[in-house]
């Protein structure tokens, strides 16, 4: 109990969760289902993780909310009703607490606690965890559903403290709001959030600055209600459902293109592309033609396609140009959906500030200077990202056996196996961890809840054979690592930089955060694991 100061005050439990979003919440009905006690821990205040802190304006999922749901309970699926295709953050995070309530999930969640450290100690074979509220905790095992996108990243602009407005980053967005009516407001970032925050809030301010850095390519986002028939429809589609999102490219209930491009003729493909354009949704990007991803002749073709959608939006041809992406391939970084984004800049109050050759320089205490020219603004809003899927652990004192760091390992290597736990560090168990498919190429809620079933059925299958202590082997990371790379660097993706390759963060390792080869396939890796009884795993 080298870490503890008092052995009296550590609270024991067979497993301590991180995060009470979509993963951490089910993650604690399954073990708690098995008998195990298990305390899950957040640092928020409520339960929702992602939809807890990105309560930004506009924020909204872009998966269908008929995939982006639960699929273990029959009786939530007829009970809760999607209000719209893509719902907003105030139902998603109404939604994720209907769930805490009915499966009483909030008396084994500790609120407003963030976990600081994470030892394993050889001597027990447990994991000794301290939080910033003081606690001390010990637990057979570690289970991170800490979230792949939740460790928010901010520039280091000069004269940060002098600003007399208020600056906010989106996924620390205040619970109490913030009042933008009529307000100058600054908006620095393209990306998904960006997008959602601009389209929202061009009409409720006096002037808007879009400091852009990179153009993005956004499709537009085809969202409207449902009513009961609708509802009815996909309900009775569930158990179809369930099946076609586990074993699709992506965990959607679409799947790439089965037909090649080179098999269309132009006059086909083009009328390929506007038909899933059409749908409105991120089938335009992994429910098209395969080849975007790793064929370079194809990809060039679909962006023109695309080039052109954004230029047609936009009234003014010289800012068109602004907005239309010139550095890399249509879907070789995440595509995020818009609702009225690239409108936002016809209107008089809005406009473009481009950074891309001229940084900006830093805050003065009225706003933001790029260019020796200053902008004088009330409102910052930071849309400036993560430090994604490695991010959340990492800002953790995670050591494993021997004192090895898991920041220092990331810092140096990003790996991982299968995206479930990384050898060296023994029942530490990861959801949505990198080299996994959820950190960006699957519908969260698919991936979320695979991994989270693999989990207990591995934590399961160690309690029935009488095993402790579960570990990949060295062997079984470098298989899943160099299978991994070998995956993504067929794709397109790794010369774009982006926070899919950790490229958003200085020094950052480049690695493909995600894994691209499939959920199906992925599936069907984990399957094999627990078919083989964790063959490659080194248990005691
Ligand atoms: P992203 O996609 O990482 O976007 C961050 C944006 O912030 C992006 O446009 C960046 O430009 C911009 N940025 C970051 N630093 C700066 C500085 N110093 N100056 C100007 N602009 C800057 O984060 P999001 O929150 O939008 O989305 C993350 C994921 O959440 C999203 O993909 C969905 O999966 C949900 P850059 O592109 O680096 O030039």
């Amino acid at each position: 109990m080298s870490q503890m100061t008092d052995a009296s005050q550590v609270r024991e439990f067979d497993a301590v969760v991180v995060g009470a979003g979509i993963a951490g919440l089910y993650q604690l009905h399954r073990l708690r289902e098995m008998g195990l006690k298990v305390l899950a821990v957040d640092a928020a205040s409520e339960v929702g993780g992602t939809w807890y802190w990105n309560r930004y304006p506009g924020a909204r999922v872009d998966s269908q909310s008929y995939v982006y749901q639960y699929w273990f309970s029959d009786e939530l699926l007829q009970e809760w009703d999607w209000s719209e295709r893509f719902p907003a953050q105030p139902e998603t995070e109404r939604y994720l607490n209907y769930v805490a309530d009915k499966f009483n999930l909030r008396e084994d969640i500790q609120f407003n606690t963030a976990v600081k450290s994470a030892h394993w100690d050889p001597g027990s074979s447990r994991w000794l965890i301290s939080t910033d509220q003081g606690d001390q905790l010990s637990a057979q095992y570690f289970v991170s559903c800490a979230g792949m996108l939740s460790a928010p990243v901010a520039p280091p602009f000069p004269g940060h403290g002098t600003f007399k407005g208020k600056i906010a980053h989106t996924a620390r967005w205040p619970r109490e709001g913030i009042d933008l009516k009529g307000k100058r407001v600054g908006v620095i970032g393209t990306g998904a959030t960006g997008i959602q925050v601009i389209q929202t809030i061009a009409e409720q301010v006096s002037e808007l600055k879009v400091f852009q850095r990179t153009a993005q390519y956004a499709v537009p986002m085809r969202n409207y209600a449902f009513d009961d028939a609708e509802r009815k429809a996909w309900r009775d589609k569930y158990p179809e459902l369930r099946e076609t999102v586990q074993h699709s490219f992506v965990g959607f209930d679409f799947d790439l293109l089965e037909e090649s491009y080179y098999d269309l003729s132009p006059e086909e493909r083009l009328a390929t592309l506007e038909r899933i354009w059409a749908d409105g949704s991120l089938s335009f990007w992994v429910g098209g033609f395969a080849e975007l991803l790793d064929d370079e002749a194809v990809n060039a073709e679909i962006t023109e396609f695309t080039r052109a959608k954004i230029r047609a939006r936009i009234n003014d041809p010289v800012l068109a140009e602004k907005l239309v992406p010139n550095s890399f391939g249509f879907g070789t970084a995440r595509v995020p959906l818009e609702n009225g984004y690239y409108d936002a800049f016809n209107r008089d109050n809005v406009e473009l500030v481009d950074v891309s050759e001229t940084p900006i320089t830093g805050f003065t205490e009225n706003g933001l200077v790029v260019d020796d020219q200053e902008y004088p603004l009330d409102v910052v809003i930071l849309a400036t990202g993560f430090d994604a899927g490695t991010g959340a652990l990492s800002r953790m004192d995670i050591h494993g056996r021997d004192d090895r760091s898991l920041t220092e390992l990331w810092r140096k290597d990003i790996r991982s196996t299968l995206g479930l736990g990384v050898h060296g560090f023994p029942n530490l168990f990861m959801v949505a961890g990198p080299l996994a498919p959820s950190t960006a190429f699957c519908n969260m809620a698919t991936c979320l809840q695979q991994q989270v079933d693999w989990i207990t059925d591995c934590i399961a299958y160690q309690r029935e054979q009488g095993q402790h202590v579960i570990e990949p082997s060295a062997e079984k990371e470098n298989w899943w690592v160099e299978h991994h790379d070998e995956t993504a660097n067929a794709t397109l993706l790794m010369t774009t930089n982006s926070w899919y390759t950790g490229a958003n963060i200085e020094g950052k390792p480049r690695r493909l955060l995600s894994y691209i080869g499939g959920v199906g396939k992925y599936r069907e890796f984990c399957d094999e694991a627990k078919a083989s009884h964790y063959e490659g795993y080194i248990v005691a």
